[in-house]
């Protein structure tokens, strides 16, 4: 059972200083800002099953409610990899970066070691110790994160994930990355591929699918997870790539629809209504309908539910479920890919348009 040790891009440690509650870009993709006026994910609570959290992060210290660690020779929480830290920021982070649901709280439930390798055995003391968590209120875990897998099933891990989801827990897995961009050949990761699990894969900031992304019959969505900015220990934010990264995304996603059913309706959800919930609500990306490589597509809250855009280069006309719309800047083609600015995308899957860096284009698929 391993992660990927993602390679760091880029390390900030200034450039966001000067900004204020900054929504990444995939925070954006996600449309997050769209639930916040509803709920910015109070009441819901994320276990994040990885290699701890930097608990002193300045975006996260307000967040993380509780952990523990299974690793033998680090005795506490503490993230010595950076991998958890950044998955939790995307998921919660509350200070000069946002995650999805920034008012969630988070567990840090370290099973990876700082090499970010972990037994099996770890893992399922890990996601025992969640379902068995309460808050000094009585709150219960919602969400189980795990950004990690391996290519072969493991029925004790199996087993836990079943009684998590029977109590009521979502399980948000990592498809994997051991993709190569073709849906006709099968990737297979576990926990993901188990039938409980949430299994999101990764796009681009394009919403192209990552090309590491895995692809198999039992992807649900797909989530951005190519150059993710998050929170990294030290105080620092760092650019990331994987599904580590696109998972989070999701269980921020399920966090917010956690605390919306409670606000709402007095009780939480169960986990196959999440499932259903973030399925429906996906774009429709690739081939028409559910595909291998993006599941049901784009997870994105926003609320029309199945929609798929087709845009050509040099039209502004575009469809939305046979709809007719114009582009106020047609798309181009650069190198036979179509691309359309970012914020014109946002506008039209009607996600979070706050996201404006001008020289940012995004690839349409066709
Ligand atoms: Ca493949
Ligand atoms: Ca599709």
């Amino acid at each position: 059972m391993y992660i990927r040790k993602p390679k760091i891009i880029e390390v900030y440690d200034s450039f966001f200083q000067k900004q204020g509650g900054w929504a990444p870009p995939g925070v954006s993709l996600v449309s997050a800002r769209k639930m916040w006026p509803s709920t910015r994910g109070a009441g819901a609570v994320v276990a994040v099953i990885d290699t701890g959290i930097d608990w002193e992060h300045p975006d996260l210290v307000g967040n993380v409610a509780d952990g523990v660690s299974f690793v033998s020779g680090e005795p506490d929480y503490q993230d010595l990899n950076g991998h958890g830290t950044h998955v939790a920021g995307t998921i919660a982070a509350n200070g000069v970066l946002l995650g999805v649901a920034p008012e969630t709280k988070l567990l840090a439930v370290k099973v990876l070691s700082k090499d970010g390798f972990g037994s099996y055995s770890d893992i399922v003391q890990g996601l025992k110790w969640a379902r068995d968590w309460r808050g000094a209120g009585g709150e219960k875990v919602n969400v189980v994160n795990m950004s990690l897998g391996g290519p072969f099933p493991n029925t004790a891990m199996h087993q836990e994930i079943i009684k998590l989801v029977e109590s009521g827990v979502t399980v948000v897995c990592a498809a994997g990355n051991s993709g190569d961009a073709d849906p006709e050949t099968r990737e297979i990761s576990y926990p993901a591929y188990y039938k409980e699990s949430l299994a999101v894969g990764a796009v681009d900031l394009k919403t192209g699918i990552a090309d590491f992304s895995n692809s198999n019959d039992r992807i649900d969505i797909a989530a951005p997870g190519v150059d993710t900015y998050s929170t990294y220990p030290g105080g620092k934010y760092v650019k990331l790539s994987g599904t580590s990264m696109a998972a989070p995304h999701a269980a921020g996603a399920a966090a917010l629809i956690y605390s919306r059913c409670l606000q709402r309706f007095g009780q939480y959800p169960s986990p196959t209504e999440v499932k259903n919930m973030l399925n429906y609500m996906a774009i429709d990306l690739g081939t028409a309908g559910f595909d291998d490589l993006y599941g049901y597509g784009l997870f994105s809250f926003n609320l029309e539910g199945g929609q798929a855009i087709t845009l050509k280069a040099g039209q502004q006309r575009y469809c939305i479920n046979n709809k007719e719309f114009w582009l106020e800047h047609p798309p181009i083609s650069l190198e036979g890919i179509v691309y359309a600015p970012l914020q014109e995308i946002c506008e039209i899957l009607n996600t979070d348009s706050s996201y404006k860096a001008a020289e940012e284009m995004v690839e349409i698929w066709s």
